[in-house]
């Protein structure tokens, strides 16, 4: 049977994206409400109040807020093919991990991508490439981070399988070289192209065109 559940997105958001995978995993059927974040529409914040982001998962009329909440809810209450380790000290670090993808990688990465004359670029790259490794060390021995299947932290991370390489084409930079990363290059290759989740990426020229966009207005702004 169908669940009440709705889930609030963009089109392009890789938080969005990390729920669609999710719910996708585990076979949950949803309605999908798609939101334009420069016009939030009286749900989003409605369901949203505190930060008026998306993704919002609405189940049974009550909204969860943050992707990584999101998914973890979504891993408590449908307890088919888990997504988050059983052992403590694993469900932890996968957590940590998590948390260190959202505060460090991606905002370094960030920064590479708008970053503006030799000395700013050369300051990014240091810290994305001392990110990326730490991360490439959570991957020894292992096909995916969560070990032989996807799971929560390949979610979590989910956003490098698709974003990096934009990024990399807009900025004409290369960030995952398969010699310094080869478990990365791996992963991000068997992620994007999982049965389960290919379908679901955003449409690739789309993603180009709004990382073009938003890139020229952060350069923009502080020339
Ligand atoms: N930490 C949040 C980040 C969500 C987020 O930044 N969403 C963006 C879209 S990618 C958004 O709603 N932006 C609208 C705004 O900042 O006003 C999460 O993991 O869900």
């Amino acid at each position: 049977m169908a669940e009440d559940l709705k889930l609030l997105r963009s089109w392009s958001s890789p938080y969005g994206m990390r729920v669609v995978h999710a719910l996708k995993i585990k076979a949950i059927e949803h309605e999908t409400v798609l939101e334009d974040t420069t016009n939030k529409s009286a749900s989003l914040l409605e369901y949203n109040p505190v930060h008026k982001k998306i993704p919002v998962l609405v189940h049974h009329g009550k909204p969860i807020c943050e992707s990584l909440v999101i998914l973890e809810y979504i891993d408590d209450t449908w307890k088919q093919r888990p997504l988050l380790p059983r052992d403590p000290w694993d469900r932890a670090m996968a957590r940590f991990w998590a948390n260190f993808g959202d505060e460090k990688v991606l905002p370094s990465i960030w920064s590479l991508f708008i970053s503006q004359g030799e000395e700013q670029q050369k300051e990014a790259v240091a810290s994305t490439v001392e990110n990326l490794k730490l991360v490439e060390d959570q991957l020894k021995g292992k096909i995916f981070f969560g070990g032989d299947t996807i799971g929560y932290l390949d979610i979590a991370f989910g956003w490098m399988a698709n974003l990096i390489s934009i990024l990399e084409e807009i900025a004409e930079l290369t960030l995952i070289d398969a010699e310094i990363f080869p478990l990365l290059s791996a992963w991000i290759n068997n992620y994007a192209h999982d049965p389960t989740i290919k379908e679901s990426w955003p449409p690739r020229a789309r993603m180009v065109e709004k990382f073009k966009i938003l890139r020229q207005r952060y350069v923009s702004k502080v020339e």
